[in-house]
């Protein structure tokens, strides 16, 4: 079935619409930031680059690490920044853009979030590299999406949901680490689940001047425990992309430099150093 123009828009030069990439640019290894000035700390350790494009918060390097083709892209802050990344990512390997219709062969994208986040346990210090277990998004995204759970997940998301049930506004949402990736990639790292935010001060319970309307947030979300399962940090992407990646058939794993802790009130003393470490392990490991 042939898509409609108004739904999946392409420029004029054949690049998709927001990412202005061109099916080809993007590598079957892909790495997300948020940040758009850390596309160029990642692919300053590539061997080869091959091109550099973007527009708006969405900057893309591709190129090589040693023969391993690589992507590096920007998504900016936040889940809705997310959708449109992972729905042009997909389009860009998935549809043909002359005839506008599915491909065939589908292509699996292996795809790794290097952000920043806070950790809310006592015993996970600043500094420390965490890859995400689980996503688990109290933004509303996946509201929007048809998103089935396997066992697994399922039974996890009836222990979440009598933990956090009496939240009434929020529909919370689960999404697995693809496993492979996280036993590669995320081997001998601290495992957890992760809390996506659709905001970064009352949605993960910080005060300045305007008043929370969930009080004790932090207590309310270390204090779930579940087989083993703990809640171990809050960010603002991670739960989007478990999602939207499985909902698109592509392999996700979000790799997280704890730079703050909820618990102990501190924050890192050298921020790009923690990054730069976890840039370096997901390099040597893709
Ligand atoms: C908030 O400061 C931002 O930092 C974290 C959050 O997920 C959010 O995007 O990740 P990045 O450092 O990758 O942007």
């Amino acid at each position: 079935m042939k898509i409609a123009e108004s739904d999946l828009i392409i420029n004029p030069d054949g690049s998709i619409y927001h990412l202005n990439l061109l099916p080809g640019d993007v590598a079957d290894h892909v790495i997300t930031v948020g940040d758009p000035d850390r596309v160029g700390e990642v692919s300053k350790y590539f061997d080869k680059i091959e091109l550099k494009k973007g527009k708006r918060e969405f900057i893309t390097h591709t190129g090589y690490v040693g023969k391993k083709r690589v992507t590096v892209l920007s998504t900016g802050i936040g889940t809705d920044n997310i959708d449109i990344v992972f729905n042009e990512l997909d389009a860009l390997v998935n549809i043909d853009f002359e005839s506008r219709e599915v491909k065939k062969h589908l292509t699996s994208l292996n795809i790794i979030r290097v952000g920043t986040s806070g950790t809310v346990q006592p015993d996970i210090p600043v500094g420390t590299i965490l890859a995400s277990s689980y996503g688990l998004g109290m933004d509303a995204l996946m509201n929007y999406y048809y998103h089935e759970l396997t066992g697994d997940e399922r039974s996890l998301m009836d222990d979440l949901k009598a933990h956090f049930g009496h939240l009434k506004n929020i529909n919370p949402y689960l999404t697995a680490a693809n496993d492979v990736l996280l036993n590669t990639i995320g081997k001998d790292m601290h495992h957890g689940i992760t809390i996506t935010a659709p905001g970064f001060y009352a949605p993960q319970g910080r005060m300045v001047r305007a008043k929370n309307s969930i009080p004790d947030f932090i207590s309310l979300i270390n204090s779930f425990n579940s087989n083993q399962h703990r809640i171990t940090n809050l960010e603002m992407e991670t739960a989007g992309i478990y999602a939207l990646a499985k909902v698109l058939g592509h392999k996700a794993l979000s790799v997280n430099a704890i730079l703050a802790s909820r618990v102990k009130f501190e924050f890192s003393s050298n921020p790009d150093k923690v990054v730069e470490d976890a840039i370096k392990m997901v390099l040597e490991r893709i």
